[in-house]
Order: structure tokens, then C-alpha cells, then sequence
């Protein structure tokens, strides 16, 4: 007797997928930018955003959802520098797919959103495997994890366009080889930037803001 085969993680993903792709027209006609941010848990997504939002508040409308498992803790924070905020409480899931990601949207005026930051829920696995209908999607890698997580959690190297090396005020600390993670990443993805940055000195963030401001621009035009 054949074996009845039937792949669910196949069917969950590209059910996804047909979802993502129309969030992703969605945010175009808006002129909205989505940028998914992922990284593990305290590598320094929200501290980052902070410092962008400072950065870029009297040039740009910006937004974020926040995604956690738990807590408001980070949405408190971010709604306090001005950006317009939304929370998604997983209740245990570790990522962001698509229909979490919608009834967020729905929420928000889109047109008044130049910017979306989604801070996705941390943790190297599961959030590279799904599209959010984000246009760009960047991780934070802090130096105390280690230059060796591009082996380990190989797939998140590979779905993102920017890895900023985030806590580099911390390099003294750390056998951390900026030059042994480069070769590293662009052996699995060529086509990754890599930005050292360090929100406590500031290291790097105009280079992080121009990056940004290029992405919009592009984004803008196409
Ligand atoms: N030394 C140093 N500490 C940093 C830097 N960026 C963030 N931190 C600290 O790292 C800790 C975690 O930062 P968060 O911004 O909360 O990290 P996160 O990635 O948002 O964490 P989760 O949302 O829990 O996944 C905090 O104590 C920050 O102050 C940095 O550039 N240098
Ligand atoms: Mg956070």
C-alpha cells in the first residue's frame, strides 16, 4: 500500500505566501515601506528603533508593530518617542506570518505611515521562514552572540538584505571576528550588507540611516 503523504508545513507556507504577497501590494499603493526587523531576543531591535525614530521623526511618518509573545514592554517604549504603534501578542507563536500581521495593518492608516518598522518576535529560526509582506527584511546580530551564528542559524543570512552587527561598544569583551562572520555570510549571501553599529556610541547609525533613506527611495520610485 502507497503511503499518504501530506507535507502541512508546505501547505501552511504557501498559504501564507498568496497572503503576503497581496499585504505587500497593499503597503505599495500606500507608499508604505515595511522593513521586517528580526534578530534573537536583546540583540538590540528595539533600542535601534528608538535611535532611528530620533533620528528620522522630522523627516519621516513612521510606524511600528511590535510583536512579542508576551508584554507591551518594548510598544510602551516605542509609543512614547512619537512613532504610531501597534502590538501583536503571539500568545506563544515565535514568529510573524502574514494573517498575524493583517489585522495589525487594518488598524492603521496607512497613508499617513511612510515608514514601517515590524519588530518580529526574537529569535534566529522561526521568523526567517515566513513572509510577512515586508519589501525588506534585516537582522541584528550583537556581538556578544558570537560570529558563528551565520552556521548555526544559516536560513536568517539568508532571507535578509542588511545584517547590522549591533553592541559593537562591547567588542573588547568578545572573541567576536568581524572579518571571520563577513566571509562567513557572504559565502551563504553575496548580496548582504553588513553595518557594525553600536546604539550606545552611536558607531555606524548615519551610515544605518542612509541605507534606510536610500531603501525609501528606491522604494519610492519603482
Ligand atoms: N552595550 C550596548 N548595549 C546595547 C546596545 N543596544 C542595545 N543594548 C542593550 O541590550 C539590551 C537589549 O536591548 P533591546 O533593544 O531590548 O533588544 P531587543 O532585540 O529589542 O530584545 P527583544 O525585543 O526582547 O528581542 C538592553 O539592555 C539594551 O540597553 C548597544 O549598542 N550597546
Ligand atoms: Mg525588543
Amino acid at each position: 500500500m502507497a503511503i499518504r503523504y501530506i507535507d502541512i508545513k508546505q501547505e501552511v507556507l504557501s498559504a501564507n505566501d498568496g497572503l503576503a504577497n497581496k499585504l505587500r501590494v497593499r503597503l505599495k499603493e500606500h507608499k508604505t515601506l515595511m522593513i521586517n526587523v528580526m534578530s534573537s531576543p536583546g540583540a538590540g531591535k528595539t533600542t535601534l528603533l528608538l535611535d532611528t525614530i530620533q533620528r528620522l521623526r522630522e523627516q519621516l511618518r513612521i510606524g511600528v508593530v511590535e510583536a512579542d509573545i508576551e508584554s507591551m514592554v518594548d510598544a510602551e517604549k516605542i509609543e512614547q518617542s512619537g512613532a504610531m504603534t501597534v502590538q501583536i501578542r503571539t500568545g506563544g507563536d515565535c514568529h510573524i506570518d502574514a494573517p498575524m500581521l493583517k489585522p495589525a495593518l487594518d488598524t492603521m492608516n496607512l497613508d499617513s505611515v511612510d515608514l514601517l518598522f515590524l519588530e518580529n518576535v526574537g529569535n534566529l529560526v522561526c521568523p526567517a521562514e515566513f513572509d510577512t509582506g515586508a519589501t525588506c527584511s534585516i537582522m541584528l546580530l550583537s556581538v556578544p552572540e558570537g560570529d558563528d551564528k551565520v552556521l548555526k542559524y544559516p536560513l536568517m543570512f539568508t532571507v535578509c538584505d542588511l545584517l547590522l552587527v549591533t553592541k559593537t561598544d562591547c567588542q573588547a569583551m568578545f572573541d567576536f571576528d568581524l572579518k571571520k562572520l563577513t566571509t562567513r555570510v557572504h559565502q551563504l549571501n553575496p548580496n548582504m550588507k553588513i553595518i557594525p553599529v553600536s546604539s550606545k556610541t552611536g558607531e555606524n547609525m548615519d551610515a544605518w540611516i542612509s541605507w534606510l533613506k536610500e531603501r525609501r527611495e528606491a522604494f519610492i520610485k519603482n
